[in-house]
């Protein structure tokens, strides 16, 4: 038909998977979203939330001008401006705070909500860099375990998803792939199908831990004692692999003299396990070949995050399943992009000692930070208001009102309320961008199938705008968003031999020129300082019996929706059915705090309290309480569940710790309960609402 395009797209969300997308468009409209079939790895399906995506192109909450505040701050109220009387007074506010307090009295804040390396990085560093801005560390999701992997394997590096179904034993550790990275059911049923074993290692009895049957519930945040305790009993039955640790390994030594304090019955006191259980997977991994680690980023959102991390590795390594095709451990494979970061991001201008900013730490840099104070905050691809821990400072840090908040935003986000100017930014789809995974190992060309709609502009032209609007001069700051991805592929890398704008122009799915067969740090060269896989403790403190708050008995563990990405999806109907914030409670849990299925509590935690609908499931075991993250804010009388968790920092790395939260119930007064406008009378779910009580009720999205 004429007028219609179909374009090669990559689904820009922060999720695994990284599927590649078949756009069709006609006459400037998307009109179809589906998965490309030849994508060897996401192999032409999609996820729940991503099969009802027209819905969010279009979606009522757009913003597609530049908007500018003229109500209270929060209040939500804009006019429309034009981009140049935008960019005329952001510029000139930005330029007179530069001269006052100099270049670090503005925050850059933003993370991955379009994955994109063109959205994600690039022409905003090199903006930052320019004025000398304070610069952000970017730890809100990862750090934790990209410090235990780099000090073990020296590299992000694991094997390649397409060998997943070569495991006869697979581990799942803390991660739900039922949620998080549905393209890798799949490979892993193949392999169970094949005869593979297939362990979870999750509190929660999620979908996930019901599909391969072998679970290990231990409690919360124990994953460090269980960890060293199997390579305690592999050491201590002389199971591990000498020669695998003779040839590639360093700190065995010091590695047994942690592990060996975590004798069975000790372990099975901290971790709530049977000693049977411990022992059974004790021998598994001494006997099963191959081994393949799968752990997810769940288990390093804790205090301990990097010491469990680094646990996990030391069992790949003991049992020397680097050794075999397929083997080793599966956390990450960034590093299989050996894109240069140094010129995409221009590293070359950013100036030495500037002073630098955890982004955890948002709520504290905004209310706490001197000399210079924050004066001035821009937010893009990212929804702190609703995703940042300790919350309530986060949002007193937002109603500033000496702060200049400048938001960049596809949607009318709980940050974007808080905006001084809203400028409107364009979705996956309608630019082109450059994506890697970090778990498959496809470099993908994503090509506009529209141009922006409305007066929206993609990150890196929001960002040469900024640029013109500070009067700022050099041609890195105004370079092509070709020329962008010129700079991110210029390297001299094997792995990237070929792979080039040109060549993705006519293969837009292509491989990184390291095969499937290639053992990482077996064939290829260890990057750590010795050149061996460190299995040495971590510098730092060591975990031990978990201690008892009686205050607030309950850990919370608030994971990944399937329906939502974070806040993203958070506001379309289609795919976000669930009306009030949910908690699930064990049943034995309910009964001693003589709640029923569908009462309204405070979750609360010494950091804040938000309410709840408390809801009876098997999903959680009794101490610990789940709800899946996150809402908008909006959707629950103005907070979420960041209100209860805090901005204390990983044992390493300075990372998040979402899922070491003790918190209480507290049965709602009757006045505090929720009003339902419509009905003026506050809120009582029925038993429609609230779903099935009982044996499964997991984080299945009603209806759809
Ligand atoms: N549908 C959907 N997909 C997503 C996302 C989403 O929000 N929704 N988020 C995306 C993002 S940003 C990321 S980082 C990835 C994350 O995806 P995953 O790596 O899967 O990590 P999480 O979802 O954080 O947590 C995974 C599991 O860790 C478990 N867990 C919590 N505490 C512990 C613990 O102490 N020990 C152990 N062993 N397990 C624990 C949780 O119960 C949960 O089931 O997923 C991405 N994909
Ligand atoms: N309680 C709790 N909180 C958590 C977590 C948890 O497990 N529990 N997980 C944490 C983790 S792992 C992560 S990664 C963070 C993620 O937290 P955020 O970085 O806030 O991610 P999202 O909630 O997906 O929000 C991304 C925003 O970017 C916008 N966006 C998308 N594409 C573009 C674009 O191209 N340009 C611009 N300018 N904007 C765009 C979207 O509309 C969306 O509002 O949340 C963390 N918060
Ligand atoms: S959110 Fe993940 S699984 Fe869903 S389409 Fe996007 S990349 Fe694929
Ligand atoms: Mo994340």
């Amino acid at each position: 038909m004429e007028n219609t395009v179909v374009a090669h797209g990559v689904c820009p969300h922060d999720c695994y998977d990284t599927c590649g997308l078949e756009v069709t468009a006609q006459d400037g409209v998307i009109r179809q979203i589906r998965g490309e079939r030849r994508h060897p790895v996401t192999r032409g399906f999609l996820c729940f939330k991503v099969n009802h995506y027209l819905d969010r192109v279009y979606h009522p909450d757009r913003v597609l001008h530049p908007l500018r505040r003229v109500g209270a701050k929060g209040s939500g109220r804009f006019e429309r401006i034009s981009w140049e009387e935008a960019m005329g007074e952001i510029g000139e506010r930005l330029r007179a705070i530069v001269i006052e307090s100099g270049g670090e009295a503005v925050l850059p804040y933003s993370f991955a909500g379009n994955m994109g390396l063109l959205s994600r990085t690039g022409m905003d560093r090199r903006f930052f860099h320019s004025i000398g801005a304070s610069a952000l560390e970017r730890t809100i999701c990862t750090a934790a375990a990209e410090a235990a992997l780099t000090r073990v394997y020296g590299q992000r590096l694991g094997p390649d998803p397409e060998t997943l179904p070569y495991g006869r034993l697979i581990l799942l550790w803390g991660t739900n792939p039922a949620s998080t990275n549905v393209h890798e059911l799949p490979w892993l049923d193949q392999a169970r199908d094949a005869g593979a074993e297939v362990w979870t290692v999750d509190p929660l009895r999620t979908e996930t831990a019901r599909r391969y049957r072998n679970h290990l519930a231990l409690k919360t945040n124990t994953d460090v004692a269980l960890a060293l305790c199997l390579g305690r009993g592999l050491i201590e039955s002389g199971r591990h692999d000498r020669e695998f640790l003779d040839q590639y390994a360093q700190g065995f030594e010091r590695y047994y003299e942690r592990a060996r304090l975590w004798t069975l019955k000790r372990t099975v006191e901290v971790t709530g396990l049977e000693p049977r259980v411990i022992e059974a997977l004790t021998d598994r991994l001494a006997a099963i070949r191959p081994l393949v680690i799968r752990s997810g980023f769940g288990v390093q959102r804790q205090d301990h995050g990097a010491e469990a991390v680094w646990a996990i590795s030391a069992l790949s390594i003991l049992t020397g399943s680097h050794r075999d095709v397929g083997g080793g451990h599966l956390l990450s494979n960034s590093d299989a992009f050996p894109i240069n970061k140094g010129k995409l991001e221009g590293h070359h201008l950013l100036s030495q000692g500037v002073r630098r900013v955890n982004m955890v730490e948002l709520g504290l840099a905004l209310t706490a930070l001197g000399d210079p104070p924050v004066r001035a905050l821009i937010s893009y691809n990212s929804n702190p208001a609703a995703t940042a821990p300790d919350q309530s400072t986060v949002l007193r840090g937002l109603a500033r009102e000496d702060l200049l908040t400048v938001v960049h935003e596809q949607m009318m986000t709980d940050t974007a309320r808080w905006a001084d100017f809203v400028l409107p930014a364009a979705m996956g789809m309608e630019s082109l961008d450059l994506h890697v995974s970090y778990w498959h190992r496809y470099v993908q060309l994503n090509q506009p199938a529209t141009p922006p709609a409305g007066e929206s502009v993609s990150n890196a032209e929001f960002f040469r705008r900024l640029a013109r609007s500070m009067g700022l001069h050099g041609p890195e700051l105004y370079a092509s968003d070709e020329d962008l991805i010129g700079d991110a592929l210029d390297s001299d890398h094997p792995w990237l031999d070929g792979i080039t704008l040109e060549s993705l122009k006519r293969n837009p799915v292509q491989k990184v020129r390291l095969d499937a067969h290639v053992r990482p740090f077996v064939d290829t060269p260890i990057q750590t300082p010795s050149g061996r896989l460190c299995l040495e403790p971590l510098p730092v403190g060591g975990f031990s019996d978990p201690e008892v708050d009686s205050d607030y008995p309950l850990y919370l563990i608030s994971p990944s929706a399937r329906e939502t990405i974070k806040s993203s999806f958070g506001n379309i109907a289609s795919v976000q059915k669930r009306r009030w914030p949910e908690l699930l409670v064990a049943p034995e849990d309910l009964h001693w705090l003589n709640l029923a299925h569908g009462d309204w509590v405070w979750l609360e935690s010494r950091n804040g309290r938000t309410p709840m609908v408390a809801l009876e499931s098997t999903v959680p075991q009794s101490g610990t309480v789940v709800s899946y993250a996150v809402r908008w804010n909006g959707q629950g009388q103005g907070t979420n569940v960041n209100q209860v968790t805090s901005a204390r920092l990983s044992d390493m790395g300075g990372g998040a710790t979402f899922y070491s939260v003790r918190v209480r119930l507290v049965a709602m007064a009757e006045e505090e309960i929720p009003h339902d406008e419509a009905r003026s009378a506050p809120v009582r779910l029925c038993s429609s609402e609230l779903g099935p009580v009982g044996p499964v009720h997991d984080n299945e999205a009603r209806g759809g």
